[in-house]
């Protein structure tokens, strides 16, 4: 990727992605979109190509920031259909203003429809540092269900914290624990409510590192697990057969053996895994709950015309 050629915003919205300063799969969809049209301002002459050449890099770099989750591309590829109008520069904007906005909304939809799913007297697991499953816990106990919630402490990069922090700050009974200790505490769960950063054509959900694990433990002591996913988060490309790529980060994020160590004990570290469609309950849109088996239609609905591949 040609660094050179891409402007500061680009490069700074890129380089805060990939090192995680911007993270969580809705922030980075609103992030690429607010660059976008900024850097869309910056360039004065649009009057032939070099303006539509200059944002199609723009958002190749952009995409290229991480490569799981799917709100990136789609923001990316939501703005940028902009382009193929009369009035690219018009609509690049007002396509970012759109889908920051719809976001938005749509984390709080998700937040009343999840909600309803919830008991007065529960207890429900959440693991990493989703606003989507966030809205869901918070819409229940703002609207006076009486809530528990455990954390998970997500490691290596201990996302759970945020949560836990965002979540005591609402007046809600929060409690962490460390990844290892789930099985010990699901007896205590009713309901286990996690985000997404993708959502496949067949139904599986792509999220943080250790989210299989946990819906596996809920299944077995038939605990529903539901996903909060904004319509983003499906992934179109899955539905012509692509498959996702699982991002695996610096091991340094896990731990530093001493010198002697190094080449001896290998580390590896895959950020996110695959649920497989069975054990999950439902996922949580800005449209209703789906089953896992209606995401093909998600898909067709959503990127059928308007999330056109521009790149
Ligand atoms: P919202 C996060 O990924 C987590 O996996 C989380 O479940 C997901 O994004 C969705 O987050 P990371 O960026 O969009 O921390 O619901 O690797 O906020």
């Amino acid at each position: 990727m040609k660094h050179n050629n891409n402007p500061n915003i680009i490069i700074d919205t890129h380089n805060k992605i990939k090192n995680m300063e911007i993270r969580g799969a809705g922030r980075i969809g609103r992030a690429v979109a607010s660059a976008l049209k900024e850097y869309s301002l910056t360039i004065q002459n649009i009057e032939n190509n070099e303006f539509k050449e200059k944002m199609i890099e723009a958002g190749g770099m952009l995409k290229s920031a991480r490569p799981t989750a799917v709100s990136l591309p789609n923001a990316v590829n939501y703005v940028l259909s902009g382009l193929n109008t009369n009035n690219p520069k018009e609509n690049i904007i007002l396509n970012a203003e759109k889908f920051i906005k719809s976001s938005s909304e749509a984390t709080s939809k998700i937040g009343k429809i999840g909600s309803n799913r919830i008991k007065d007297g529960w207890t429900i697991l959440t693991h990493c540092n989703s606003e989507a499953a966030i809205s869901v816990i918070k819409t229940a106990h703002n609207s006076g269900k009486n809530i528990k919630v455990i954390c998970t402490e997500t490691r290596p990069r201990n996302q759970g914290y945020l949560t836990a922090k965002a979540l005591a700050d609402e007046g809600i009974d929060t409690t962490l624990i460390v990844d290892s200790a789930v099985r010990y505490h699901i007896k205590d769960v009713d309901i286990v409510v996690v985000g997404a950063d993708a959502i496949t054509s067949n139904g599986c959900l792509v999220n943080k590192i250790g989210s299989s694990q946990i819906a596996l433990m809920a299944y077995e002591r038939k605990i529903p697990f539901l996903t909060a996913a904004e319509t983003y988060k499906f992934h179109p490309k899955t539905i012509i057969g692509e498959t996702i790529e699982i991002e695996e980060r610096a091991v340094g994020e896990i731990h530093e053996f001493e010198e002697k160590y190094k080449d001896k004990i290998k580390l590896r570290n895959p950020a996110f895994d695959i649920t497989p469609s069975q054990y999950i309950d439902g996922i949580i849109t800005e449209i209703g709950i789906i089953p896992p088996q209606g995401a093909w239609h998600i898909i067709e609905k959503y990127f059928g015309n308007v999330f056109k591949e521009t790149l």
